[in-house]
Protein backbone atom coordinates (compact mmCIF):
# COMPACT_ATOMS: atom_id res chain seq x y z
CA UNK A 1 0.00 0.00 0.00
CA UNK A 2 1.66 3.64 -1.27
CA UNK A 3 2.35 5.66 2.15
CA UNK A 4 1.49 9.01 2.56
CA UNK A 5 5.07 10.60 3.69
CA UNK A 6 6.40 10.90 0.37
CA UNK A 7 9.31 12.42 0.84
CA UNK A 8 12.74 10.56 1.55
CA UNK A 9 14.93 11.03 4.44
CA UNK A 10 18.62 10.50 4.54
CA UNK A 11 20.48 9.98 7.90
CA UNK A 12 23.73 11.99 7.62
CA UNK A 13 26.75 12.44 10.79
CA UNK A 14 25.55 15.77 12.74
CA UNK A 15 29.13 16.93 13.54
CA UNK A 16 32.26 14.55 12.88
CA UNK A 17 34.51 13.43 10.43
CA UNK A 18 32.23 12.26 7.45
CA UNK A 19 29.34 15.58 7.99
CA UNK A 20 31.49 17.78 5.09
CA UNK A 21 32.00 15.20 2.43
CA UNK A 22 28.70 13.71 3.43
CA UNK A 23 26.39 16.98 2.06
CA UNK A 24 29.14 17.75 -0.58
CA UNK A 25 28.48 14.45 -2.31
CA UNK A 26 24.83 14.56 -2.02
CA UNK A 27 25.08 18.53 -2.92
CA UNK A 28 26.88 16.99 -6.12
CA UNK A 29 23.85 15.00 -6.56
CA UNK A 30 22.17 17.97 -7.65
CA UNK A 31 20.45 18.16 -4.13
CA UNK A 32 19.58 21.80 -2.45
CA UNK A 33 19.36 22.00 1.79
CA UNK A 34 18.47 24.27 4.01
CA UNK A 35 19.24 23.75 7.88
CA UNK A 36 17.11 24.17 10.81
CA UNK A 37 17.60 26.48 13.46
CA UNK A 38 18.12 23.70 15.83
CA UNK A 39 20.58 22.06 13.47
CA UNK A 40 18.75 18.38 13.32
CA UNK A 41 17.31 18.58 10.01
CA UNK A 42 18.08 20.06 6.45
CA UNK A 43 15.19 20.43 4.28
CA UNK A 44 15.46 19.46 1.14
CA UNK A 45 14.48 23.04 -0.92
CA UNK A 46 14.67 21.54 -5.02
CA UNK A 47 13.69 17.27 -4.64
CA UNK A 48 11.36 16.06 -1.73
CA UNK A 49 14.81 14.68 -0.54
CA UNK A 50 15.49 15.77 3.73
CA UNK A 51 18.81 15.35 5.73
CA UNK A 52 18.41 13.77 9.37
CA UNK A 53 21.49 14.77 11.08
CA UNK A 54 22.53 12.59 13.67
CA UNK A 55 25.61 10.88 15.90
CA UNK A 56 26.84 8.68 13.70
CA UNK A 57 26.61 5.59 15.65
CA UNK A 58 22.32 6.16 15.58
CA UNK A 59 22.47 5.83 11.75
CA UNK A 60 22.29 1.90 10.98
CA UNK A 61 19.52 1.72 13.30
CA UNK A 62 17.57 4.66 11.84
CA UNK A 63 18.23 3.01 8.44
CA UNK A 64 17.19 -0.48 9.82
CA UNK A 65 14.33 0.65 11.37
CA UNK A 66 12.72 2.66 8.32
CA UNK A 67 13.07 6.19 9.97
CA UNK A 68 15.45 7.16 7.27
CA UNK A 69 15.35 5.63 3.80
CA UNK A 70 19.24 5.63 2.95
CA UNK A 71 22.08 6.93 5.83
CA UNK A 72 26.08 7.58 5.29
CA UNK A 73 27.98 6.20 8.10
CA UNK A 74 31.36 4.52 8.55
CA UNK A 75 31.61 0.53 7.68
CA UNK A 76 32.89 0.23 11.55
CA UNK A 77 29.24 1.30 13.00
CA UNK A 78 27.17 -0.68 10.56
CA UNK A 79 29.26 -4.22 11.28
CA UNK A 80 29.02 -3.37 14.91
CA UNK A 81 25.31 -2.87 14.74
CA UNK A 82 24.95 -5.66 11.85
CA UNK A 83 26.54 -8.31 14.22
CA UNK A 84 24.56 -7.60 17.44
CA UNK A 85 21.52 -7.85 15.46
CA UNK A 86 22.87 -11.17 14.02
CA UNK A 87 23.85 -12.41 17.59
CA UNK A 88 20.07 -11.73 18.89
CA UNK A 89 18.61 -13.95 15.69
CA UNK A 90 17.32 -10.56 14.03
CA UNK A 91 17.65 -9.29 10.53
CA UNK A 92 19.86 -6.53 9.99
CA UNK A 93 17.06 -4.53 7.81
CA UNK A 94 19.61 -2.68 5.85
CA UNK A 95 21.52 -2.92 3.23
CA UNK A 96 25.32 -1.53 2.08
CA UNK A 97 24.88 0.33 -1.82
CA UNK A 98 27.81 1.88 -2.04
CA UNK A 99 31.69 2.48 -0.38
CA UNK A 100 32.05 6.24 -0.26
CA UNK A 101 36.06 6.50 -0.55
CA UNK A 102 36.25 8.90 2.03
CA UNK A 103 36.78 8.26 6.18
CA UNK A 104 39.02 5.83 5.77
CA UNK A 105 40.15 3.90 8.52
CA UNK A 106 40.62 0.40 10.92
CA UNK A 107 39.67 -1.12 13.51
CA UNK A 108 42.46 -2.67 14.95
CA UNK A 109 43.95 -4.32 18.34
CA UNK A 110 46.78 -2.22 19.79
CA UNK A 111 48.95 -2.59 23.02
CA UNK A 112 51.79 -1.28 25.01
CA UNK A 113 54.93 -1.21 22.97
CA UNK A 114 57.28 -3.57 23.45
CA UNK A 115 54.09 -6.78 23.88
CA UNK A 116 54.50 -9.80 22.52
CA UNK A 117 51.58 -10.48 20.02
CA UNK A 118 51.43 -13.98 18.83
CA UNK A 119 48.73 -13.95 16.70
CA UNK A 120 44.97 -14.06 18.61
CA UNK A 121 46.08 -16.66 21.21
CA UNK A 122 48.15 -13.72 22.77
CA UNK A 123 44.59 -12.26 23.42
CA UNK A 124 43.56 -15.27 26.16
CA UNK A 125 42.56 -14.15 29.52
CA UNK A 126 43.39 -10.59 28.69
CA UNK A 127 41.30 -7.69 29.50
CA UNK A 128 40.78 -5.29 26.11
CA UNK A 129 39.44 -2.01 26.12
CA UNK A 130 36.96 -1.26 23.59
CA UNK A 131 33.90 0.54 22.24
CA UNK A 132 33.30 -2.11 19.52
CA UNK A 133 32.26 -5.15 21.89
CA UNK A 134 30.36 -6.52 19.09
CA UNK A 135 32.86 -6.78 16.59
CA UNK A 136 35.51 -7.65 19.09
CA UNK A 137 33.33 -10.12 20.37
CA UNK A 138 33.03 -11.58 17.53
CA UNK A 139 36.58 -11.37 16.43
CA UNK A 140 37.41 -13.89 19.98
CA UNK A 141 34.42 -16.19 19.42
CA UNK A 142 35.42 -17.27 15.87
CA UNK A 143 39.07 -17.80 17.09
CA UNK A 144 38.05 -19.32 20.15
CA UNK A 145 39.25 -17.22 22.56
CA UNK A 146 38.64 -16.42 26.55
CA UNK A 147 39.11 -12.55 27.18
CA UNK A 148 37.73 -9.75 29.49
CA UNK A 149 36.16 -7.49 27.07
CA UNK A 150 36.00 -3.69 29.02
CA UNK A 151 33.27 -1.15 27.44
CA UNK A 152 34.52 2.31 27.14
CA UNK A 153 32.80 4.71 25.58
CA UNK A 154 35.82 6.97 24.63
CA UNK A 155 39.34 8.05 25.79
CA UNK A 156 40.06 3.75 25.13
CA UNK A 157 43.76 4.70 24.13
CA UNK A 158 44.45 6.20 27.74
CA UNK A 159 43.48 2.71 29.17
CA UNK A 160 46.54 0.72 29.38
CA UNK A 161 48.25 3.65 31.41
CA UNK A 162 45.56 3.79 33.43
CA UNK A 163 46.19 0.10 34.43
CA UNK A 164 42.26 -0.57 33.07
CA UNK A 165 43.17 -2.78 30.08
CA UNK A 166 46.23 -5.37 28.35
CA UNK A 167 45.28 -4.10 25.01
CA UNK A 168 42.82 -1.78 23.50
CA UNK A 169 40.76 -2.38 20.18
CA UNK A 170 40.24 1.19 18.53
CA UNK A 171 39.80 2.80 15.21
CA UNK A 172 43.11 4.05 13.60
CA UNK A 173 43.65 6.37 10.73
CA UNK A 174 47.20 7.76 11.21
CA UNK A 175 48.78 5.69 13.78
CA UNK A 176 49.65 9.17 15.44
CA UNK A 177 47.33 9.09 18.57
CA UNK A 178 48.50 5.25 19.51
CA UNK A 179 52.18 6.52 19.32
CA UNK A 180 51.59 9.13 21.34
CA UNK A 181 49.83 7.05 23.77
CA UNK A 182 52.95 4.51 23.31
CA UNK A 183 50.79 1.64 21.86
CA UNK A 184 51.37 -0.35 18.81
CA UNK A 185 49.44 -1.88 16.28
CA UNK A 186 49.20 -5.45 16.43
CA UNK A 187 46.47 -6.61 14.22
CA UNK A 188 43.66 -5.52 12.50
CA UNK A 189 40.11 -6.32 12.50
CA UNK A 190 38.28 -4.26 9.71
CA UNK A 191 39.32 -2.13 7.32
CA UNK A 192 36.24 0.76 7.08
CA UNK A 193 35.14 3.15 5.07
CA UNK A 194 32.04 5.53 4.89
CA UNK A 195 29.03 3.62 3.46
CA UNK A 196 25.82 4.16 1.55
CA UNK A 197 22.78 2.28 3.59
CA UNK A 198 19.38 1.25 2.09
CA UNK A 199 16.59 0.71 4.31
CA UNK A 200 15.48 -3.50 3.55
CA UNK A 201 12.14 -2.16 4.35
CA UNK A 202 9.72 -2.27 0.95
CA UNK A 203 8.92 1.28 0.07
CA UNK A 204 5.85 2.47 -2.20
CA UNK A 205 6.36 2.80 -5.86
CA UNK A 206 6.98 6.54 -6.05
CA UNK A 207 9.42 6.66 -3.18
CA UNK A 208 11.11 3.89 -4.46
CA UNK A 209 11.09 5.79 -7.81
CA UNK A 210 12.80 8.59 -5.82
CA UNK A 211 15.53 6.20 -3.74
CA UNK A 212 16.19 4.91 -7.26
CA UNK A 213 16.60 8.09 -8.78
CA UNK A 214 19.06 9.09 -5.81
CA UNK A 215 21.18 5.80 -5.94
CA UNK A 216 21.49 6.17 -10.33
CA UNK A 217 23.02 10.07 -9.38
CA UNK A 218 25.00 9.04 -6.78
CA UNK A 219 26.26 6.77 -8.56
CA UNK A 220 27.22 9.12 -11.50
CA UNK A 221 28.92 11.48 -9.10
CA UNK A 222 31.43 8.29 -7.83
CA UNK A 223 32.23 7.20 -11.42
CA UNK A 224 33.20 10.37 -12.60
CA UNK A 225 35.13 11.17 -9.03
CA UNK A 226 37.80 8.79 -11.22
CA UNK A 227 37.11 9.57 -14.69
CA UNK A 228 38.57 11.46 -17.20
CA UNK A 229 37.92 12.40 -20.97
CA UNK A 230 40.33 11.85 -23.10
CA UNK A 231 41.21 13.21 -26.37
CA UNK A 232 44.63 12.25 -28.83
CA UNK A 233 45.59 11.78 -32.03
CA UNK A 234 47.13 8.82 -33.48
CA UNK A 235 47.47 6.68 -37.05
CA UNK A 236 45.38 4.50 -38.12
CA UNK A 237 47.94 1.90 -37.53
CA UNK A 238 48.43 2.48 -33.67
CA UNK A 239 44.89 2.22 -32.70
CA UNK A 240 45.50 -1.23 -31.21
CA UNK A 241 48.26 -0.41 -29.13
CA UNK A 242 46.85 2.80 -28.10
CA UNK A 243 43.58 0.94 -26.90
CA UNK A 244 44.99 -1.18 -24.79
CA UNK A 245 46.81 1.42 -23.65
CA UNK A 246 43.80 3.38 -22.18
CA UNK A 247 43.45 2.93 -18.59
CA UNK A 248 39.46 1.58 -17.84
CA UNK A 249 37.34 2.45 -21.17
CA UNK A 250 34.96 0.55 -23.13
CA UNK A 251 35.41 1.35 -27.07
CA UNK A 252 36.72 5.08 -27.89
CA UNK A 253 35.21 6.88 -30.02
CA UNK A 254 37.52 6.76 -33.58
CA UNK A 255 37.17 10.38 -35.56
CA UNK A 256 38.59 10.98 -39.32
CA UNK A 257 41.33 13.69 -39.39
CA UNK A 258 40.29 16.28 -41.70
CA UNK A 259 43.04 16.00 -44.79
CA UNK A 260 44.86 12.96 -43.62
CA UNK A 261 43.91 9.67 -44.50
CA UNK A 262 45.24 7.70 -42.20
CA UNK A 263 45.31 9.67 -39.02
CA UNK A 264 42.48 9.37 -36.47
CA UNK A 265 41.12 11.64 -33.73
CA UNK A 266 40.39 8.91 -30.75
CA UNK A 267 38.13 10.07 -27.90
CA UNK A 268 37.37 7.94 -24.77
CA UNK A 269 36.05 7.71 -21.36
CA UNK A 270 38.69 6.58 -18.85
CA UNK A 271 37.02 5.17 -15.49
CA UNK A 272 40.08 5.10 -14.00
CA UNK A 273 42.92 8.16 -13.17
CA UNK A 274 45.10 9.12 -16.01
CA UNK A 275 48.41 9.44 -15.26
CA UNK A 276 51.57 10.70 -16.52
CA UNK A 277 53.08 7.31 -17.17
CA UNK A 278 50.03 6.28 -18.90
CA UNK A 279 50.18 9.88 -21.45
CA UNK A 280 53.76 8.81 -21.99
CA UNK A 281 53.24 5.36 -23.04
CA UNK A 282 50.47 6.67 -25.27
CA UNK A 283 52.85 9.05 -26.98
CA UNK A 284 55.14 6.48 -27.09
CA UNK A 285 52.71 4.14 -28.93
CA UNK A 286 52.40 6.98 -31.67
CA UNK A 287 49.45 8.86 -30.19
CA UNK A 288 50.02 13.05 -30.29
CA UNK A 289 47.67 16.42 -29.52
CA UNK A 290 47.06 14.41 -26.01
CA UNK A 291 43.82 15.97 -24.15
CA UNK A 292 43.04 14.80 -20.60
CA UNK A 293 39.61 16.54 -19.28
CA UNK A 294 37.65 16.24 -15.82
CA UNK A 295 33.79 14.63 -16.48
CA UNK A 296 31.35 16.59 -14.65
CA UNK A 297 28.06 14.72 -14.92
CA UNK A 298 27.83 10.92 -16.38
CA UNK A 299 24.18 8.84 -16.70
CA UNK A 300 25.01 5.07 -17.77
O1 LIG B 1 29.23 12.47 17.59
P1 LIG B 1 29.44 11.26 16.78
O2 LIG B 1 29.16 9.98 17.52
O3 LIG B 1 28.70 11.34 15.46
O4 LIG B 1 30.98 11.29 16.35
P2 LIG B 1 32.18 10.33 16.68
O5 LIG B 1 33.12 11.06 17.58
O6 LIG B 1 31.75 8.96 17.05
O7 LIG B 1 32.77 10.14 15.24
P3 LIG B 1 33.97 10.79 14.42
O8 LIG B 1 33.49 12.02 13.73
O9 LIG B 1 35.24 10.86 15.20
O10 LIG B 1 34.12 9.59 13.36
C1 LIG B 1 33.09 9.26 12.50
C2 LIG B 1 33.55 8.12 11.61
O11 LIG B 1 34.75 8.52 10.92
C3 LIG B 1 33.96 6.85 12.33
O12 LIG B 1 32.85 6.03 12.68
C4 LIG B 1 34.83 6.18 11.28
O13 LIG B 1 34.03 5.51 10.33
C5 LIG B 1 35.50 7.37 10.59
N1 LIG B 1 36.91 7.60 11.00
C6 LIG B 1 37.95 7.70 10.13
C7 LIG B 1 37.39 7.75 12.24
C8 LIG B 1 38.78 7.94 12.13
N2 LIG B 1 39.09 7.91 10.81
C9 LIG B 1 39.57 8.13 13.31
N3 LIG B 1 40.79 8.29 13.21
N4 LIG B 1 36.80 7.76 13.46
C10 LIG B 1 37.54 7.98 14.55
N5 LIG B 1 38.90 8.16 14.53
C11 LIG B 1 39.55 8.42 15.86
C12 LIG B 1 39.91 7.11 16.60
O14 LIG B 1 38.82 6.67 17.37
C13 LIG B 1 41.09 7.57 17.46
O15 LIG B 1 40.64 8.22 18.63
O16 LIG B 1 40.77 9.11 15.70
C14 LIG B 1 41.76 8.60 16.59
C15 LIG B 1 42.86 7.93 15.81
O17 LIG B 1 43.28 8.70 14.74
P4 LIG B 1 44.79 8.64 14.26
O18 LIG B 1 44.83 9.45 12.99
O19 LIG B 1 45.63 9.27 15.35
O20 LIG B 1 45.16 7.19 14.02
ZN1 LIG C 1 29.98 8.14 17.16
Amino acid sequence: MERKEQRIKIAVQKSGRLTEHSIDLLQRCGLKFTRSKDQLFCYGENMPVDLLLMRDDDIPQLVADDICDLGICGLNVVEEKRIKLSANGAAPGLKQVFELDFGHCRLSLAAPEGTRFDGARSLENKRIATSYVNILGDYLKRNGINAEVVYFSGAVEITPKLGKADYICDLVSTGSTLAANGLTEVETLLDSEAIVIQTQAPLGAQKQALVDRILQRLDGVLQVRESKYIMLHAPRSALADIQALLPGTEAPTVLPLEGTADRVAVHAVCRENVFWETLENLKAAGASSLLVLPVEKMLV
